[in-house]
């Protein structure tokens, strides 16, 4: 998959710092990008940086401030993953709070957008951008409890469809990679660090591995110029749908 056209590319992640952000940014080394990583948690993005040789920069998405240090920390950015993202339980609407709706629309939705508006004229300026929008099956689908989480995920499509109609005519290309059920972090940070009830979301049937996520990114930004790949949707074989999966019952 390494082409000569990639080696030169520089990919930011948003995210790094771990699951799939942290695959996507071994991954695009691998692929021979210069990586800049990004996430609020400096030591763990030390550590994924040194293992693929990509640069850590602290940035916290919900913070506009640190999103301008950030990119006037990034000389040129080619390709951009917005990976960065959260979810707050499961309530339903009736029991969501304002602070738990708060922090996951900053960080998927107002995050994503202060991200890219900053580095938006770099991607146009380099001739050769392309935005990857880290999305999830929760933007194509609902589930009871899930509004906070799901109605985010359906403004990450909303804007990656907007943005697609605004850059029509500029050398910028747009993905948004939707994916099912990804063992990471994910389910701990949503359960308040519950790791017993994180370990059952992914009990009884094979999830995705970060890194078949980050291969998905890795094939939608090697393709020829001229090619945009719109959307991937991805789940694991045993996932129909958000809610539908065939668990094993002893496994
Ligand atoms: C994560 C998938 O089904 O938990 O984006 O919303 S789900």
């Amino acid at each position: 998959m390494t082409s000569s056209a990639a080696r030169a590319r520089t990919a930011v992640i948003t995210g790094a710092s771990s699951g799939i952000g942290a695959a996507a940014a071994l991954r695009l080394a691998e692929e021979g990008f210069d990586v800049v990583l990004g996430a609020r948690r400096v030591e763990r993005l030390e550590q994924v940086a040194a293992e693929c040789g990509g640069r850590p920069v602290q940035l916290d998405v919900t913070d506009s401030d640190s999103v301008d240090r950030f990119a006037a920390a990034i000389d040129s950015v080619d390709v951009l993953i917005n990976n960065a993202g959260v979810a707050v339980g499961l309530e339903p609407v009736a029991e969501l709070t304002d602070a738990g709706v708060e922090k996951v629309w900053q960080t998927n939705v107002m995050g994503l957008i202060r991200v890219t508006q900053a580095l938006l004229p770099r991607l146009e300026s380099g001739g050769n951008g392309h935005i990857v929008n880290v999305g999830s099956v929760a933007g194509f689908e609902t589930y009871p409890g899930g509004a906070g989480y799901t109605a985010s995920k359906h403004a990450v499509r909303a804007i990656t469809r907007t943005l697609r109609m605004e850059l029509v005519g500029k050398p910028i290309r747009i993905t948004e990679i939707a994916p099912g059920h990804v063992e990471t972090e994910f389910a701990v940070t949503r359960f308040g660090g519950d790791d017993q009830r994180a370990k059952r979301v992914y009990e009884g049937f094979t999830p995705l591995r970060p890194a078949d996520v980050a291969d998905c990114v890795a094939w939608a930004v090697t393709r020829p110029p001229n090619v945009n790949i719109d959307e991937i949707v991805v789940r694991p074989l045993a996932q129909a749908t958000a809610t539908l999966i065939a668990r094993k019952e002893d496994s």
